[in-house]
């Protein structure tokens, strides 16, 4: 008879959903993944994409024993090897460099995996006892993370189940259907109740054709956009006059610089019309509770820290945060319980203060030969949980990068991505539905276990026991790496991961979830957590960075030239995760192959019809797909939906080819939609 159990975990990809899951498994073989009924937030209901968990988990090109490199760099030819070989050449390489100067190792990781036992845990004590580089983890939301840190003193906001209850909801820079499902789900309850929809995006996204209104701006222009909003509440009085006088600091400083942005002059630089701007300040300023869902589309931009801040002061000219409903959400993770000191073991660097580097520049960075100011030239790197010959911009200088022959490289994953072809070692790494961990999540308030569902498939171990086999082998060659923190399991760092906060580990086995106990309006009462203790509208603290301590236009790095007259967004697929899943046959088939959205003008003028070969361009390099000419892309913008895999690109390219590696004014994040190009009809066979 078979037996059949059911499996509670967490999803682990990087999406603020963080869905709980309940694993069907029939005779060890999981045979389904849905979504946990009893979690509110899920709802029973999980994205297309992790539906197909199983047939990622039994993909038959999953990477399932440990391989070596055989052909040159980057040929992605390899040969099986034991895991004996693999760590003992592992830690003797290491251990050469670090004998060296350990600086010279790079551990390389983003969200493959959010969850804390296999993202940053034993791997960041391995690393920390080592002595090597930091890494700076910019690639994604350290713009408009920094950004509202600046102003509200953390990454919070508005508890997202509220949004149901919310009278107008601006959708700002998400593409909630594709990327933030399970908010969508709310904002759907409010429609049903009566709220305005309204999307601010330069793309007419699947989010923005459910919405009531559309302001399809150009890129880069929304701290615009929101100082316009502002000179609208202003001179039509639609402001909160108490909230501004107890809970504000700059408001005079802030209604000066908003005076100098009548709808007229923000419309110019918006692409927008006047009335457009003029009636959503109408709407903003008359409809409670208002709620604004800000998310990290339009911070990949030179300006996007200061548009946060911008759009982030908006809630509290209204004063919108005295109701549960009303607010602003871009990042609930500050509100994490997790003892991430006790998982890390920072203290394992001693009196050591290893640099930091930039894992949004990493092109450059592993192109450089060290010098006094940026120290030893990189010799290894370790990649896990990431994909950044794919991800990271400019990838030529990454691919550059990583073709290195003199460059150590181990790669942890599950599959033989961009990046694993350019490694030494790959090591086969556990999925979720294989490992323990604990999650938090960056769009709601709960914190979920995810219990192993089935083995280890094939060879493949866990991040956290990787690092634990890692520290074994060094133990031999540096005894400190003996020690018992070593050795904790990975339900032991579960545990440890909440040992002492308000959640009860017995509670987490029972469900699956439990909720951090907080406020229903977190700011209804002033109380950021800043160090004024108000909304920081202008942050003294800024000029540190060179900017200015009010919030700001501040115009893309790329302006449309002649040479390059095109802005390229990159926003993902709706059916991938980042590059994860691009190589998922069922998913992949969906989004069918490599394509650039453009304007049915900015096609014609070029010859280009829907379906044709184009290549995209710029000084950087260039990129083959084919055009889709579906009425999402504005005039003068083109849109390169990601993340598809280098190797799966008509020319070995995807869209970072044309991407570049200069930095956010707040954040040092990658500019990914701030990005000029030119477009030509590709001569097939050309
Ligand atoms: N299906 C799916 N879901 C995902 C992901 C995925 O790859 N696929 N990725 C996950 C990750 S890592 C993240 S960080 C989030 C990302 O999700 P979001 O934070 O929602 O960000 P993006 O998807 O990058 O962009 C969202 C929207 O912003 C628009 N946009 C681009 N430039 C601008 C601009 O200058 N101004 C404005 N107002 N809008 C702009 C884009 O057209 C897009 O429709 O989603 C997560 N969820
Ligand atoms: N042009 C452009 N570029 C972008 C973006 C964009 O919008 N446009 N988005 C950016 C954003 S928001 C982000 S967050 C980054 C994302 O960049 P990455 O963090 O690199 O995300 P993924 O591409 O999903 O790659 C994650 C890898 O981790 C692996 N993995 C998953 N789970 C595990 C595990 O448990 N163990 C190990 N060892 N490996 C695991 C997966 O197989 C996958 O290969 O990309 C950025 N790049
Ligand atoms: S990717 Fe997002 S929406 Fe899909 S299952 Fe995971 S958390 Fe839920
Ligand atoms: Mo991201």
């Amino acid at each position: 008879m078979t037996h059949i159990v059911q499996v509670r975990g967490a999803c682990p990809h990087d999406c603020p959903d963080t869905c709980a899951l309940v694993t069907t498994v029939a005779d060890g073989t999981a045979i389904k993944v849905q979504g946990n009924q009893e979690h509110a937030h899920t709802g029973g209901v999980l994205c297309a994409k992790v539906s197909k968990y199983t047939e990622r988990t039994y993909h038959a090109e999953r990477v399932l024993q440990p391989l070596r490199r055989v052909g040159p760099k980057g040929s992605g030819r390899f040969e099986p090897v034991s895991w004996d070989q693999a760590l003992d050449d592992i830690a003797t390489r290491l251990h050469a460099i670090a004998q060296r100067d350990p600086e010279a190792i790079l551990p390389y990781s983003y969200a493959g995996t959010m969850g804390m036992v296999q993202g940053e845990s034993m791997d960041r004590r391995f690393f920390h006892q080592l002595g090597a580089s930091l890494l700076d983890r910019t690639i994604c939301a350290n713009a408009g993370g920094e950004a509202l840190a600046a102003t509200y003193g953390g990454k919070l906001g508005m508890r997202v189940e509220f949004f149901a209850e919310s009278r107008l909801i601006l959708i700002w820079g998400s593409n909630s259907i594709a990327s933030n499902l399970h908010f969508w789900r709310y904002a759907q309850e409010a429609k049903r109740q009566g709220a305005k929809l309204v999307c601010i995006d330069p793309r007419k996204s699947e989010t923005a054709d459910k919405c009531h209104e559309h302001l399809q701006l150009l890129p880069g222009t929304d701290a615009a956009l929101a100082l316009a909003l502002m000179h609208e509440l202003i001179v039509n009085d639609w402001l909160d006059h108490d909230y501004l006088a107890q809970y504000t600091q700059g408001w005079d400083a802030l209604k000066a610089r908003a005076l100098q942005w009548p709808p007229e002059r923000a419309a110019q630089v918006c692409g927008l019309e006047v009335e457009q701007i003029r009636g959503l300040a109408r709407d903003y300023g008359t409809t409670k509770p208002a709620a604004i869902r800000l998310n990290y589309g339009m911070q990949r931009v030179r300006g996007g820290g200061n548009a946060v801040r911008a759009i982030a002061c908006l809630p509290a000219l209204v004063g919108a945060w005295r109701h549960r409903a009303g607010g602003l959400l871009l990042s609930s993770s500050g509100v994490s319980p997790f003892k991430r000191a006790a998982l890390q073991m920072p203290q394992l660097l001693g009196s050591r203060r290893p640099r930091t580097l930039n894992m949004s520049t990493i092109g450059d960075v592993l192109l450089h030969e060290g010098d006094a100011s940026f120290g030893p030239r990189v010799e290894a790197i370790v990649v896990y949980n990431s994909n950044p010959v794919a991800v990271a911009p400019h990838s030529a200088k990454v691919a550059a990068g990583f073709a290195r022959e003199d460059l150590f490289t181990v790669v942890l994953d599950h599959f033989l991505t961009d990046t694993a072809d350019h490694a030494d070692y790959v090591l086969p790494a556990t999925t979720q539905l294989e490992h323990w961990d604990i999650h938090g999540s960056y769009g709601h308030t709960d914190v979920l276990l995810n219990r192993p569902a089935i083995a280890p498939q094939g060879q493949a171990r866990s991040n956290a026991q990787i690092f634990r086999d890692l520290a074994a082998r060094m133990a031999g060659l540096e005894p400190a790496f003996a020690a018992a923190h070593f050795q904790d399991s990975d339900e032991a760092l579960c545990r440890t991961a909440v040992a002492g906060t308000a959640i009860d580990f017995e509670d987490l086995l029972q469900h699956g979830f439990a909720h951090i106990p907080l406020p229903e309006a977190p700011f209804a009462q002033g109380g950021f957590a800043t160090p004024s203790g108000k909304c920081e509208f202008d942050n003294p603290a800024l000029a540190r960075l060179g900017i200015n301590t009010l919030p700001d236009h501040v115009p893309n790095y790329e302006a449309p030239t002649t040479e390059f007259p095109l802005a390229m967004i990159s926003p993902p697929a709706r059916n991938f995760l980042n590059s994860t899943f691009a190589n998922v046959a069922s998913l992949a088939r969906v989004e069918e192959r490599p394509l650039l959205e453009l304007h049915p003008d900015d096609a014609a003028a070029r010859g280009i019809a829907d379906g044709d070969m184009l290549r995209v361009f710029n000084a950087r390099g260039e990129h083959v797909c084919h055009a889709a000419i579906n009425g999402r892309a504005r005039a003068g913008v083109v849109v390169g939906l990601g993340l598809w895999w280098r190797k799966h690109g008509e020319n070995g390219t995807n869209v970072n080819e044309l991407t570049h590696q200069r930095l956010t004014d707040i954040g040092r994040a990658p500019c990914f939609y701030d990005c000029a190009v030119q477009v030509s009809r590709a001569e097939i066979g050309a």
